[in-house]
């Protein structure tokens, strides 16, 4: 038979020993790992992976956040990992190319939701795509985003089989592994917070183990199907939500029984048993606790079901922000001021303590509200200083007539009621409860804080 003549029995020949081929024989290299997406979950673990040997490509749709990165700035990481950041060799860059011969591939791009709290998977979507176009056989794709239950198998993996011409579980490993990030937490880490792992099937799930317990010092779950992976990090942030609400309810009622919630709440965590302190506040920020339990009502609504508890929770958590300037309005009427004419500081803007992010932060609304209702807002939060209206906190006293606390950053924590009085402040509304009360009564300031 003349040479190079493709008969049929050749080309079946070909097409068997093609799909006989030893599962690790890839045509991708397990030392380099792409991240795509690098903010607060992505860079950390960029980086991570680095220090644990792999070549990393950190790929990010945000020119400008690569052009920082590759000047060894950002706004996402501690003092540790940023030094480490300058000195880092992972390759950083906008071009998903990038990511073909790429072993183990991460997505920890955002998974938030639309002005009708309808999940927007758009993100997510996009960056499965620049997987999809450039995957090779023989690699690990890890979604980190968080999602609920269903994405992975109705949303990404059809995308990436669609684009790359491979399938799963046959050409490429899936496993979904739901991010633990802790903004701000030095304590829980990247490397050691534990983790659970879904799998599309146990060589994905295995896969999956592998590479993360060579990364982490962390236990590990590596038992679950996709689907539970991605219910128990809906399970765990809708669980905060709930359980902040129920605080939230009482400290409305306990307003008008004239009882301190917070008192109450540290009393009760004696027991050591049956039960998890969680505080109320004038409301609930974040990229996860306020929007991961409306991707589980949709998903649930599309298949029959209504979350009338996790949706209740919600609507008692999006209504403390009015109940903060309730309490605020409340004050100044027993000060005797027209809320039209005072000039109110508020105090903070960030969703949390001690960090920089706004993402649906409460203070942002009652800023908002006060503002439409005409009342002389002054913010200032000192990890935002290009949303405050002056430099110092000082200066913001100065100018004021009464606080509301939205952020209890550390510089508010330490307010005294001699600051107060030099300012000539004599109303505060504490919507994190993080002054100490009596004292500030004690001083002839009127003080309301939320259950107190
Ligand atoms: N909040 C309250 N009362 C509380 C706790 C929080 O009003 O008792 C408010 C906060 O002020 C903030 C919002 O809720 O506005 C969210 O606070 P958070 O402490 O839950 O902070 P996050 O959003 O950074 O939540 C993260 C989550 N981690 C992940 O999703 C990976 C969450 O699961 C953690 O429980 C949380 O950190 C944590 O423990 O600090």
């Amino acid at each position: 038979m003349e040479k190079n003549t493709l008969t049929a029995a050749t080309v079946a020949g070909a097409a068997s020993r093609y799909l006989r081929r030893p599962r690790d024989l890839s045509v991708v290299s397990h030392n380099k790992v792409a991240v795509v997406g690098l903010g607060y979950v992505g860079l950390p673990l960029a980086l991570l992976c680095e220090r644990k040997g792999f070549e990393v490509f950190g790929i990010d749709n945000d020119k400008q956040k690569v052009t920082n990165l590759r000047r060894g700035e950002s706004d996402v990481l501690g003092d540790g990992e940023r030094d480490y950041l300058s000195r880092s060799r992972s390759r950083f860059s906008t071009n998903a190319s990038l990511l073909r011969g790429v072993g183990t591939i991460i997505v920890s791009v955002p998974t938030p939701v639309k002005h009708d709290h309808t999940p927007d998977l758009l993100p997510l979507r996009s960056a499965t795509e620049a997987v999809g176009k450039n995957l090779g056989e023989g690699a690990l794709v890890i979604i980190e985003s968080t999602v609920n239950p269903g994405v992975c198998e109705e949303v990404v993996i059809p995308i990436l089989e669609r684009l790359s011409g491979l399938r799963a579980d046959r050409d490429f490993y899936f496993a979904h592994a739901p991010e633990r990030i802790n903004p701000g937490d030095r304590r829980y880490t990247v490397e050691n917070i534990p983790r659970v792992i879904g799998g599309r099937s146990k060589e994905s799930r295995d896969r999956a183990f592998h590479f993360y317990h060579h990364i982490l010092d962390a236990d590990l779950t590596a038992t679950l199907t996709l689907r539970e992976a991605e219910s128990v990090k809906m399970v765990e942030n809708a669980f905060r939500d709930i359980n902040i609400a129920y605080v939230n309810e009482l400290a409305m009622s306990f307003d008008h029984l004239g009882i301190d919630i917070v008192r109450v709440i540290k009393a009760a965590s004696t027991k050591p048993f049956a039960f998890m302190a969680h505080y109320p506040g004038c409301g609930v920020g974040g990229h996860c606790i306020p929007v991961d339990p409306y991707y589980l009502i949709d998903y649930a609504e599309k298949n029959g079901f209504d979350h009338t508890f996790l949706k209740t929770a919600r609507k008692i958590n999006s209504f403390m922000p009015e109940y903060a300037i309730s309490r605020l309005r409340d004050a100044l009427e027993e000060a005797g001021r027209k809320p039209a004419k005072v000039k109110v500081a508020l105090l903070g803007l960030s969703y949390k303590r001690d960090i920089a992010d706004m993402r649906e932060s409460p203070a942002l609304v009652i800023r908002d509200r006060l503002i439409k209702s005409g009342v002389r807002v002054l913010s200032f939060d000192p990890y935002v200083p290009q949303e405050s209206s002056f430099d110092t906190l000082d200066e913001t006293l100065d100018a004021a007539d009464a606080i509301l606390i939205a952020t209890d950053h550390e510089e508010f924590r330490a307010l005294t009621p001699e600051e107060l009085e030099r300012h000539g402040i004599g109303v505060v509304v504490d919507g994190r409860n993080c002054l100490p009360k009596e004292k500030f009564e004690r001083s002839g300031v009127i003080y309301r804080g939320i259950g107190r």
